[in-house]
């Protein structure tokens, strides 16, 4: 019965899993009364959350970076001098908080650089996300 009953579970359960790996994590963020568009982005073995962003160019962001994982580092790497972006951060157990002002509409990826030797980088196994920045 409780076999049975296990089954069932997994049958209803894996369709949600199934469309929660597909879908990216949207996020779009609303600056506050000041302006400021805040971010929250937490990393973890092997993912973002939320892995896609979206924010306005022209507006200063501020993103708070928190590693969820607990033994493996990780880090927020982000590379778009064109649109005045340049981020190389690890992620620590305590938020981090960074400022920059997108300058340019595009679409621009990020990504943790960790690798353990002889293994796939954690880029190679999901670790990475795009940051979309609109007119
Ligand atoms: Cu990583």
């Amino acid at each position: 019965m409780a076999k049975l009953f296990s089954i069932c579970l997994l049958v209803l359960l894996l369709p949600a899993l199934v469309l929660a790996k597909d879908d990216a994590e949207v996020f779009t963020a609303e600056p506050d009364a000041n302006g400021v568009q805040r971010v929250e982005i937490s990393g973890g073995s092997y993912y973002f959350k939320p892995d896609h962003i979206v924010v306005q160019a022209g507006l200063p962001v501020e993103l708070l970076l928190t590693n969820e994982s607990t033994i493996v580092p990780h880090s927020f790497v982000l590379k778009a001098p064109e649109a005045g972006i340049d981020i190389d951060e690890d992620l620590t157990r305590s938020t981090k908080i960074l400022r920059f002002t997108p300058t340019r509409p595009g679409k621009y990826k990020f990504h943790c650089d960790r690798k353990f030797i002889f293994s796939k980088s954690h880029k190679e196994k999901g670790m990475e996300g795009t940051l979309e920045v609109i007119q």
